[in-house]
């Protein structure tokens, strides 16, 4: 898989990608991440990527040409599945959405900036709008950061336990079971003795159990959403 980064504000990207699963991910060869500066793609003498907004007072907008021949470029290298916008307007994502963009072969993601891009890329380029959730940040990279991350742990061999991103809270509109590890007691605070007993079954069925409850408690939405997917 190949995720290109279009930003204004590279640097933003160089750290997210360089710890842990994600850069374990692109040493294995699953998945190649790159980040393009969108000022190398403006033609402007000053390498300006945007301009005064058409109607008063809305501030400075993205303008077309850096991003059209960055976009332009990238496309005429490979074939995209998508070329996703980051943007709070989009539509929110989430799990599904990752599960769905990690069985891609190549992606754009554009970083929105400023107050937005000239329309017309949305409406001619972009194939999906995302926000990561209903609040502003100063720019798209984080939420590109933040989609791209969960959609590479997704990819199999990112993470050596395959089973383990298949139980992520969310796969099953449930959140996960509380876990422990050692000491069993720790200044009297004790384990569940359920998990210290051996017994895979019994562990497995309270698990569940603790699945289901957690999520009626603390999410009654995925809870609405587990039920009648059963
Ligand atoms: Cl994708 N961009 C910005 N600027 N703010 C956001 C967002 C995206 N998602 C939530 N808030």
């Amino acid at each position: 898989m190949r995720i290109d980064i279009i930003t204004v504000l590279p640097e933003i990207l160089s750290g997210p990608f360089n710890h842990s699963i994600v850069k374990r991910a692109q040493d294995k060869g699953l998945v190649e991440i790159v980040v393009h500066n969108l000022r190398d793609f403006s033609t402007d003498k000053h390498r300006r990527v945007d301009d005064y907004a058409f109607s008063k007072g809305a501030g400075m907008v993205m303008t077309i040409q850096p991003i059209e021949a960055a976009i332009q470029y990238l496309k005429s290298q490979r074939e995209y599945d998508e070329i996703i916008f980051t943007t709070p307007d989009g539509i929110q994502f989430n799990q599904q959405e990752a599960n769905s963009l990690s069985l891609k072969r190549n992606l754009i993601i554009l970083c929105g900036h400023y107050k937005g891009i000239d329309h017309r890329i949305r409406e001619n380029f972009i194939t999906r709008e995302i926000s990561i959730g209903d609040y502003v940040l100063t720019g798209g990279e984080l939420a590109a950061a933040v989609i791209t991350d969960s959609i590479v742990r997704l990819i199999p061999g990112a993470i050596s336990d395959e089973t383990s991103a298949l139980s992520d809270s969310f796969q099953d509109n449930l959140l996960s079971p509380p876990v422990y590890t050692r000491p069993a007691e720790y200044n009297g605070m004790k384990v569940p003795h359920i998990l210290l007993s051996g017994n895979d079954k019994l562990i497995d069925e309270w698990k569940h159990r603790q699945s289901i409850e957690r999520t009626r408690i603390l999410r009654p939405d995925l809870y609405e959403k587990y039920l009648k997917e059963q």
